[in-house]
């Protein structure tokens, strides 16, 4: 099922001639409109008719977060404030939050890419989609919320938490998706398999999990956990929210909506774009926004772009799993460590839960990377060599991996704290010296 087949399935020049309209489009709309982006071009000796295709997208200028705070609230916005019909924002880790505006025409270009997504993944005007993202300013809730509604699909609006609830009516109300973080997807399916509820009883069979990163042997987890196929859902509020990309049933890449969102991937030293499928940062351009267009927006997501076909039909490109923000990666005496890697092995083990908390610290000049992992119920034991045994699994797996002994705390079951928006994964204690 497609949900816009003209575009998903276009053909890949076709596809670029549109870009290249659409480029020129709201490259002069920001020209015309927004100050700051005028600056920037002419600092940069950029002139409107320097873009005429595509191609020379490369000539334009970056656009990065400490722009959106230089410029908060409102100094972004490229249309009077009357023609805003909505802000969002997003906390940020530090500093000022992130403010976006969207006219009534960005609104509908957000409910239609989130449409394509959940098409994607097999939900149609039948179904019932349970919303278990926060609403309010944080994009995730209202975004899909305006996605369901498009499609003419029941929504669901829960919000996030409130978790013994969530269960209870997604049971009732034979909720057949559920779309949250894949952290709190995690909670929920625990929290089923605790309420005594059979499986069997709830009518889930697809998850949008996005909003921060998570890995393949997460998908296994989930889909394991709760007899569901479990789809990536990709975005971030500087460009519309969720729904910038979404995966189909081939599970195989998130396909980017970049006849709306036009993305590139760089190095992140250089800035230069890498060779095609190579691993870099990806860069976004908004080709149709109104409010608070994104020329070249530095994501900080490390990933790369898959442009063959995809066996779904669609020729909408596709992107790899995020590795993580250049900002969440760790550098522990000397080596790169992202949480998704250790995500990744620790679900590679039976005995572990997906649940795990990484600290760094500084004692004697030495870095310190300890791991807390919980223990599934199951292999938890009193017996002392039943436990070291484990200890020493985890530990040599971590090591070949990633090149570093970790030294694991095994936990007893649920005893790290359980999310139910973004999971902080890592405290570095070394920030604070
Ligand atoms: P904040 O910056 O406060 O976290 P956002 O909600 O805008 O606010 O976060 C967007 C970021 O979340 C993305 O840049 C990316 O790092 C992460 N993210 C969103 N969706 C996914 C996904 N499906 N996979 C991996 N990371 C994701
Ligand atoms: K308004
Ligand atoms: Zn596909």
């Amino acid at each position: 099922m497609i949900w816009n087949e003209t575009i998903e399935c276009m053909d890949r020049e076709e596809m670029r001639k549109l870009q290249s309209i659409r480029l020129r489009r709201v490259v002069e709309h920001v020209y015309h409109n927004s100050p700051f982006y005028r600056k920037k071009m002419q600092e940069l000796g950029v002139v409107p008719q320097d873009i005429q295709s595509i191609d020379d997208i490369t000539k334009l200028p970056f656009t990065v977060k400490q722009d959106l705070r230089d410029n908060y609230p409102f100094g972004l916005m490229a249309v009077p404030m009357s023609e805003i019909v909505r802000l969002h924002a997003s906390s940020g880790t530090t500093g000022k939050p992130i403010v976006v505006g969207y006219t009534r025409k960005d609104l509908g270009i957000w409910e239609e890419v989130v449409a394509r997504c959940l098409t994607a993944g097999g939900i149609t005007k039948n179904d019932s989609v349970q919303v278990s993202y926060g609403y309010g300013l944080f994009t995730g809730g209202l975004g899909l919320h305006g996605g369901v509604q498009n499609i003419g699909g029941t929504v669901i609006p829960m919000s996030s938490g409130n978790t013994q609830k969530q269960i209870q009516l997604m049971h009732d109300f034979g909720a057949k998706a559920l779309a949250c973080t894949p952290s709190y997807a995690l909670y929920l399916a625990e929290t089923i398999h605790n309420s005594g509820i059979p499986l069997e009883e709830f009518q889930l069979r697809a998850g949008f999990f996005g909003a921060e990163p998570w890995t393949e042997n997460m998908r296994k987890e989930l889909e394991e956990k709760m007899h569901i196929k479990a789809y990536d859902i990709y975005g971030l509020t500087e460009i519309c929210g969720p729904g910038v990309g979404g995966e189909c049933e081939c599970q195989n890449g998130t396909h980017l909506w970049e006849d709306h969102f036009f993305p590139e991937i760089v190095d992140p030293k250089t800035l230069q774009p890498v060779e095609p499928g190579q691993m870099g940062e990806l860069v976004f351009t908004t080709l149709t926004k109104e409010g608070m267009p994104m020329i070249r927006y530095r994501t900080r997501d490390l990933t790369h772009l898959i442009y063959e076909k995809c066996e779904c039909g669609r020729t909408a490109v596709r992107m790899g799993r995020i590795l993580g923000r250049s900002d969440d990666m760790l550098i522990i005496r000397g080596v790169n460590v992202f949480p998704s890697q250790v995500e990744s092995v620790i679900l590679e083990l039976p005995e572990f839960e997906a649940h795990y908390l990484i600290v760094v610290d500084r004692v004697n000049n030495t870095d310190t990377f300890q791991i807390q992992v919980e223990v599934r119920p199951e292999y938890y034991s009193d017996e002392m060599n039943k436990m070291i045994a484990l200890k020493k699994k985890i530990t040599n797996r971590i090591q070949s991996v990633i090149g570093l002994q970790p030294d694991i705390k095994i936990v007893e079951p649920r005893s790290i704290e359980r999310s139910m928006g973004k999971a902080k994964h890592v405290i570095d204690k070394r920030k604070f010296e």
